[in-house]
């Protein structure tokens, strides 16, 4: 045998580098269901369900193709339980010149296989992830100098890079590189929302999902109703389906909440974008030609492309500039464990409750639920930086630690000082009652601050922005807080700030 070609489970793209120039007559692909991957977090059963799915699929293709394939299935009782044990043992019965991969989306998996040359004994090619708009060098040569970086400067040159909704004088197309500010609006149930794409489970998912109940029970969320799609061809249809139902009104709905829609206007298409299914440049060109063709207006395709050349991109670039040290920032000194509801749902407050039983049946909440009441609840109640980043990459089917952990630890935590946002994302009960109707269905009055049905979110922000005074009141961004905080009179702050402490002490109560 020539090489050894291995496949890992978010790399399920037939583009992908570590084929290139490979001989089908010789080399081996390896693909492996192993414990050590299904288990390094309390991955949501959902995602299992996925992943392992997609993965067999994909092998299924490679065969069919005319590949070699080696492909290890789960099973509590095989010997090889890691990536390394199944090389190892590859290596050693086929004796192959190197092992090719293409280069792994997280730390932790990266530094592992960075050192099989010596642990395993043999030659490992590393080849660059090329599914992605931004080189990692060409993202470090940006930040060169930049003592906190901006989103937007960034977006701005990967525009230019795609040429996507630019004019042909290199102009944004629509005078503007950003249409924000029109895309915050409540969504009131009109127009309603398209359900979402569905793929019903073929007899390789049913048996994921079996042996998934089987060896995983005690893993969070439930198998029940999966509906995802698990190979390419399907990920297609369901950015066909996302284009000529949902995206009209994406950018329109984008920060809404709702308390009876699960999945409002987004694209549903990160699981499929995170472990290739779908190349992020392609979807994008879909997308732009919809504007092209008057099937979208141009706030909701700008706005669905930015999320995908400009956050997905600089995150992306984020983590690998700053990794292992990112992963244990914790600038605002949070001390406070995960209260447990965020397992359960089990909370009065129902913007949380919600967004946590949706998390718990879907593996998929929206960003604006992630930012804004899971992670705005974490912020605000200083919960430890670790807890909750192990959360989000537990519960979501589209998370994996390149992603997750700068959208947590930077964007909703502020833990790394203001690298990756110019302000913490800190908002009071008002927020929510403006973007949602979760209030009105509520235990707690959004209207009070203090007093025993007080929404908590109310006086944790103002504690918030009170124990961080060091940290913000310099911030021009902030600087309107402080001024709206500091004129209370002495004796509401002091109500405000006990309410504060007892939420803070008794979190679990809420
Ligand atoms: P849409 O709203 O339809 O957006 C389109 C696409 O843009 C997404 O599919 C995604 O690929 C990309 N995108 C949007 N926002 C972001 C962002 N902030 N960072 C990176 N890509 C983005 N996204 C993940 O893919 N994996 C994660 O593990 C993850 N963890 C998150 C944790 C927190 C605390 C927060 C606030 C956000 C997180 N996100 C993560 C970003 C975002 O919430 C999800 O990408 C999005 O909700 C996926 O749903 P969608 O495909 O319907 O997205
Ligand atoms: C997330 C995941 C899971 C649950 N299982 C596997 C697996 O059994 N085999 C595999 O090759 N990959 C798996 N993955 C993805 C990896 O854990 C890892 O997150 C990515 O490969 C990082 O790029």
């Amino acid at each position: 045998m020539a090489n050894l070609i291995l496949i890992l489970g978010d790399q399920l793209s037939h583009q992908l580098s570590a084929f290139e120039g490979a001989d089908k007559d010789n080399d081996r692909v390896v693909m492996a269901e192993v414990h050590d991957e299904a288990s390094y977090t309390n991955h949501h059963k959902k995602k299992l369900v996925y992943i392992f799915s997609a993965m067999r699929h994909f092998a299924g293709e490679l065969a069919q193709q005319g590949w070699q394939v080696h492909y290890q299935r789960y099973h509590p009782d095989n010997r090889e339980q890691s990536l390394e044990a199944v090389i190892s043992k590859l290596a050693a019965e086929h004796n192959p010149e190197k092992l090719i991969t293409t280069e792994c989306g997280e730390w932790r998996l990266h530094s592992q296989i960075s050192q099989w040359h010596e642990r395993i004994g043999m030659a490992v090619e590393i080849r660059p992830d090329t599914r992605f708009v931004s080189h990692k060098q060409e993202f470090a040569d940006w930040a060169e100098g930049r003592k906190q970086l901006r989103m937007e400067f960034f977006y701005r040159e990967m525009r230019k890079k795609t040429g996507l909704l630019m004019t042909p004088e290199g102009k944004p197309e629509g005078g503007q590189w950003n249409f924000d500010s029109d895309n915050r609006k409540k969504w009131s149930g009109k127009p309603p929302a398209p359900a979402p794409f569905r793929i019903e489970p073929d007899s390789i998912t049913r048996e994921v999902v079996q042996l998934v109940e089987k060896h995983f029970p005690d893993h969070f969320g439930t198998t029940e109703d999966f509906h995802f799609a698990v190979t390419a061809d399907q990920a297609q249809a369901a950015l066909e389906h996302f284009i000529d139902f949902a995206l009209p009104c994406f950018g329109d709905y984008q920060d809404a909440l709702s308390d009876h829609e699960d999945w409002l206007f987004h694209s549903i298409l990160s699981p499929y974008l995170n472990t290739g299914l779908l190349d992020p440049t392609d979807v994008c060109q879909a997308v732009v030609q919809a504007w092209y063709a008057g099937r979208a207006p141009l706030n909701a395709v700008e706005g669905f492309i930015r999320q995908i050349i400009g956050w997905r991109e600089f995150v992306r670039g984020i983590y690998w500039l700053l990794m292992p040290g990112y992963a244990k920032e914790n600038r605002l000194n949070n001390q406070r464990s995960l209260p447990w509801f965020y397992w359960t749902g089990e909370t009065k407050m129902r913007c949380m409750h919600k967004a946590i039983d949706a998390t718990a049946r879907n593996a998929y909440a929206h960003h604006i639920q992630r930012l804004m009441v899971t992670g705005n609840f974490a912020l605000l109640a200083g919960i430890h930086p670790e807890d909750i980043c192990d959360w989000y990459l537990a519960v979501y089917i589209d998370a994996f630690d390149w992603v997750e952990l700068p959208n947590t630890l930077g964007m909703v935590m502020h833990a790394d000082g203001g690298y990756l946002g110019s302000k913490p994302y800190a908002a009071s009960g008002k927020y929510i009652q403006r973007m949602s109707d979760h209030c009105q269905n509520c235990h707690y009055r959004v209207q009070d601050a203090t007093g025993e049905k007080a929404c908590p979110f109310n006086a944790l922000y103002w504690h918030f922005i009170d124990r961080h005074r060091d940290d913000f009141a310099n911030n021009p961004r902030m600087a309107m807080m402080y001024r709206n905080w500091d004129k209370q009179p002495d004796e509401r702050r002091r109500a405000i700030l006990s309410r504060g402490e007892w939420l803070l002490a008794n979190l679990e109560e809420l």
